[in-house]
């Protein structure tokens, strides 16, 4: 599971991508400040089943705390577009390259309007954060258009020569973006089948369903902290009104869990609050009692966490799957429920096995349902924080 964090320069992707994955990056406030991309282990958090089954489980990757169990996933943080950027204006988009293989991207906005379209500082809420939104899905649907076009004559002769199916060929073509057969042919209903015929704006709109289809994008808006953010989170959200858009103060989760780390307070991510156990500075004081009155007392949450759980299990409609066995859930290397996998809805035992290991999938012989405590076939279909063991022939 690959999530890439996109957005104009100095809107905060990489206080975000840190806030996330506490990889030590470069952040400030001076336009493409991130160059090469960085790359990082996040987490989603999820209710841990250990709780269920009276145990304390010790994960191989993650951690878990209260029972909260935190899942990996892979973030990736990348230069700032401008507008114009398919043109080659700022560092152009050829880094977007770096997206390709990602299953979903979050776009990060300065929703307190203090940086402009280039990425420069202004004063907080001279800027309309709202044209944000239109631009970067412009400039996504160019990096689209421009895979689409390399090549395109030579393909739609091949397709045409070949007699091929068009969905298929179209999805073998862009296998690269994540394009599946599925999508492709979701996607090609709508169009001709002789690709021959198509217009430059057939080819634009064909970019755009394939870019919304293969890479499903959350809005956070950022920088919710600075007075009056508020407001245009409210605009934003009226103006679009079927987007996600979580209300984000990175620099808040990055402090909130930074101040965790030094052991001055107890923070689990994504929590509406923190409880302070050393004596603090009165500056340190001020800083998180503004913390929470401004953002978790008004969101509920500083929006990092909640971001990557609406991506994983909303916006992508996945479901977090323990193995475990009947009465034995500690592994060879002692380990308690040490992993959790993430798979998309629809997943079966089947898949599940796979999952696992080939030898599983190959030889599978039946499934059991750990928590029920019943033997399942190899199509049934899991659910979100199963408990399943497999039983194979080898
Ligand atoms: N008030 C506030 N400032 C933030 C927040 N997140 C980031 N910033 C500030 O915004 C500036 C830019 O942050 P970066 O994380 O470097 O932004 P970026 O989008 O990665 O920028 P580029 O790499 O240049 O594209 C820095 O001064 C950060 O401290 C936030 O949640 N609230
Ligand atoms: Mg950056």
């Amino acid at each position: 599971m690959l999530i890439g964090v996109v957005g104009k320069p100095s809107v905060g992707k990489s206080t975000f991508f840190k806030a996330a994955t506490m990889m030590n990056v470069e952040i400030a406030n001076y336009p493409f400040t991130t160059i090469k991309p960085n790359r990082a282990v996040g987490f989603v958090k999820v209710n841990c089943v250990d709780q269920e089954f009276e145990i304390q489980c010790t994960p191989r990757e993650g951690y878990c705390v209260n029972h909260k169990r935190f899942v990996p996933v892979e973030l990736i943080d990348v230069a700032g577009l401008v507008p114009g950027a398919h043109e080659g204006k700022g560092k152009g988009n050829q880094f977007l390259d770096d997206l390709n293989q990602a299953h979903a991207l979050i776009h990060v906005i300065d929703i307190s309007g203090s940086v402009n379209e280039n990425g420069e500082s202004v004063e907080p809420l001279s800027y309309d954060p709202l044209y944000d939104v239109e631009f970067l899905e412009n400039e996504l649907d160019m990096w689209y258009l421009g895979i689409i076009k390399k090549g395109w004559a030579k393909f739609v002769r091949t397709c045409k020569v070949e007699n091929l199916e068009t969905y298929k060929a179209v999805s073998n073509q862009l296998s690269g973006l994540r394009v599946t057969e599925d999508i492709a042919k979701t996607i090609m209903k709508d169009f001709s089948k002789d690709l021959t015929t198509w217009s430059e704006a057939e080819l634009k709109r064909f970019a755009h369903e394939l870019r919304t289809f293969s890479k499903p994008m959350l809005i956070v808006a950022n920088k919710a902290d600075i007075p009056g953010a508020s407001k245009n989170v409210e605009r934003l959200k009226s103006k679009y009104p079927s987007s996600i858009i979580i209300p984000c103060s990175a620099i808040s989760e990055l402090t909130l869990k930074e101040a965790d780390k030094s052991r001055f307070l107890n923070y689990i991510p994504g929590d509406s609050s923190f409880e302070v156990v050393k004596e603090l500075l009165p500056d340190q004081e001020k800083g998180l009692e503004y913390i929470k009155k401004n953002i978790l007392d008004q969101f509920g949450h500083t929006g990092v966490q909640e971001a990557l759980n609406i991506v994983v299990f909303d916006l992508l409609d996945y479901i977090a799957v323990f193995p475990g066995g009947l009465g034995k859930m500690i592994d060879s290397n002692g380990r308690t429920l040490a992993d959790c996998f993430l798979l998309p809805c629809g997943s079966t035992a089947l898949d599940f096995a796979y999952k696992l290991h080939t030898d599983f999938g190959e030889n599978f012989v039946k499934a059991i349902d750990v928590k029920k405590r019943i033997p399942v076939g190899k199509e049934h279909l899991l659910k979100n924080l199963d408990v399943i063991e497999i039983k194979a022939s080898k």
